[in-house]
């Protein structure tokens, strides 16, 4: 049997119903993208030959693994991809240059306190590294940007994010903040050094990782959004430019021009890194 067979009337017919095209009303984008995203499914159907029992293997994995989508996502690489896409598209604009955007990731959570000058992001406690980071948001042509909103977000020394722990040790909004800038576009805060995100134990995207022949690990990062009035919102992270692991990460967030290389002494880590922002 070949993929032919899924351009069978029988199957086409079947497609044209299913994605509601067929029909009266509904959402054309929508019934469009549906009947190709079952159409792909049923085509790699038939090229892998796959059997029943795969089939509903499959159904359960998805059913078990809802609760871990956004995990799910950057791991296969897809996250990544709309990344490159929204690159490629820019690229075709003319609209290149500034910070490299990259994945945000399931772990940003809304509503974090606005605070303004030197801020401390974290009730950790003092036994770990602190980070501090300093640096400037300006756009495309160097001039400092007025009025933005810096959200940061990041794990804690265990690799956990507040909201999201199974330990139930963080306060809420831990290592996580929006700092308002002022018309310098200046930014500085500290924080603890985070430590490296693994996907939950033995959990669905834990356990595909491992079929893979893969891991379920993040290095080292901290988040953030980059907000200001005129400018395109910015959605990146750094890692850290002495980690070994740096660009070791399953959900592929790592880009060049966001290893800024830590300044470390004794037990602080010091990082300088500006943001550049494109206009809207
Ligand atoms: C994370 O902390 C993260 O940033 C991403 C992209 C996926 C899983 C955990
Ligand atoms: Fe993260």
């Amino acid at each position: 049997m070949t993929e032919d067979f899924v351009q069978t009337e029988a199957v086409q017919t079947l497609l044209d119903k299913a994605s509601g095209i067929s029909e009266d009303g509904g959402n054309d984008r929508l019934q469009t993208i549906t009947r190709d995203l079952v159409e792909g499914i049923m085509k790699i159907i038939v090229r892998h030959d796959i059997n029943e029992s795969e089939f509903w293997q499959a159904i359960g994995f998805l059913q078990g693994g809802a609760d871990e989508y956004g995990l799910i996502v950057p791991a296969v690489g897809l996250e990544h991809f709309m990344d490159l896409v929204m690159d490629a598209r820019d690229a075709e604009a003319g609209k290149s240059g500034g910070t490299p955007r990259t994945i945000e990731g399931p772990l940003y959570v809304e509503g974090a306190p606005i605070v303004e000058g030197d801020a401390n992001l974290t009730s950790d406690p003092d036994d770990t590294d602190t980070l501090y980071m300093t640096g400037q948001v300006t756009g495309p042509d160097g001039e400092p940007v007025k009025g933005a909103l810096l959200h940061v977000w990041h794990a804690n020394s265990k690799g956990f994010y507040s909201h999201f722990d199974p330990t139930g040790e963080q306060t809420p909004f831990n290592n996580r903040r929006r700092l308002k800038l002022g018309d310098d576009g200046r930014y500085q805060f500290h924080s603890k050094m985070p430590a490296g995100y693994a996907c939950p134990p033995d959990g669905p995207t834990d356990q595909l990782m491992k079929m893979l022949g893969r891991h379920g690990n993040r290095p080292a990062h901290v988040h953030f959004f980059v907000e200001a009035p005129g400018y395109r919102t910015l959605t990146t992270q750094i890692n850290f430019g002495d980690d070994p692991f740096a660009k070791d990460d399953f959900a592929f967030g790592t880009r060049e021009g966001l290893l800024p290389m830590p300044n470390r002494q004794g037990d602080s880590a010091m990082i300088a890194f500006d943001f550049q922002l494109q206009r809207a």
